[in-house]
């Protein structure tokens, strides 16, 4: 119905009309109702009709799925299994399709990854995970994490890594957030979660307006650690070993649990894990 022809409803009896259908009530024994309370068989049929028709497309809405966007994609790994990035020899271990995930082997030297964890060892602070409602970073129990952000080239290891990183996918060295260096101690998680931003929650809005949605993952192992800290993807039952230089990428097209890309850090049961993990953004991430 035009909006200058929709009949105006009063809001508390729209909320009568709803809690009557979720009671069980039909439109008919609800128009009998009405009829009873004195109102004009056509009024009321236009109001039924109105706050029903406002509900569904409110529902609709609520559980439309996001559109598909495009993803960066490893260069070749669906058919090649040794990758030449610029001089650095990198292998594709394994590769799924839902969800997309390919494992990645010798990615990152012995000695990048070493130097990595210096540069981040004294900079460590409590993870954080972006609050959905209020849009305040917060420390939860579900990541249980010390980690430091790099900013884009701020070092020249970072920047050597980004370049990679920027080869590897084809995807700009700026739509890139900055590398991410964790540690996990004994004990210590990420539990299962997806990292894309549901762009329905109000927490999320200021995020998506820097380079809008992530769209993949590249989590590179900096260590072996003793026992534990795989990455986890439940949906699919599938773990992958964190071993020191090899990656795991993972990709997502839409924010939505479609994607199966749920996935988590399992503890960690002996010793540390280093991780440096890098987000990719649809557009440039400043
Ligand atoms: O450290 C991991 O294995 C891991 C698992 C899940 C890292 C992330 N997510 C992340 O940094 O988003
Ligand atoms: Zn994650």
């Amino acid at each position: 119905m035009p909006a200058s022809t929709a009949p105006r409803v009063d809001p508390a009896l729209a909320q009568w009309m709803l809690d009557r259908v979720r009671a069980g009530d039909t439109p008919q024994a609800m128009l009998e109702a009405m009829l009873a309370q004195g109102w004009q068989q056509q009024s009321a049929l236009e109001a039924i009709e109105h706050t029903l028709q406002a509900h569904v497309d409110a529902v609709g809405a609520a559980n439309a799925l996001p559109a598909r966007v495009a993803v960066p994609q490893p260069v070749a790994a669906n058919d090649t299994w040794e990758l030449d990035l610029d001089g650095h020899r990198v292998h594709v271990l394994a590769s799924m399709l839902l969800p997309r995930v390919v494992v990645l082997g010798g990615f990152l030297s012995a000695d990048e990854c070493r130097q990595m964890i210096q540069l981040a060892r004294h900079r460590l602070a409590p993870s954080t995970t972006l609050n959905l409602e209020t849009g305040e970073d917060q420390q939860v129990g579900d990541r249980s994490s010390e980690g430091v952000f790099f900013q884009r080239g701020e070092h020249p290891l970072c920047a050597r890594i980004e370049a990679r990183i920027a080869r590897l996918l084809d995807w700009p060295v700026e739509n890139g957030e900055g590398l991410q260096v964790l540690r996990y101690g004994p004990g210590a998680e990420y539990r299962p979660h997806y990292d894309y931003f549901d762009p329905r929650r109000p927490g999320t809005a200021a995020t998506l307006q820097r380079g809008g949605q992530r769209v993949a993952s590249l989590v590179i192992y900096l260590n072996t650690p003793h026992r534990g800290g795989a990455t986890t993807f439940p949906d699919v039952h599938l773990e992958v070993g964190a071993v020191a230089g090899n990656a795991v990428f993972f990709s997502y097209d839409r924010a939505h649990p479609l994607t199966r890309s749920l996935h988590g850090g399992a503890p960690v049961t002996e010793g540390e894990k280093w991780v440096a993990t890098k987000w990719l953004r649809q557009a440039r991430h400043d």
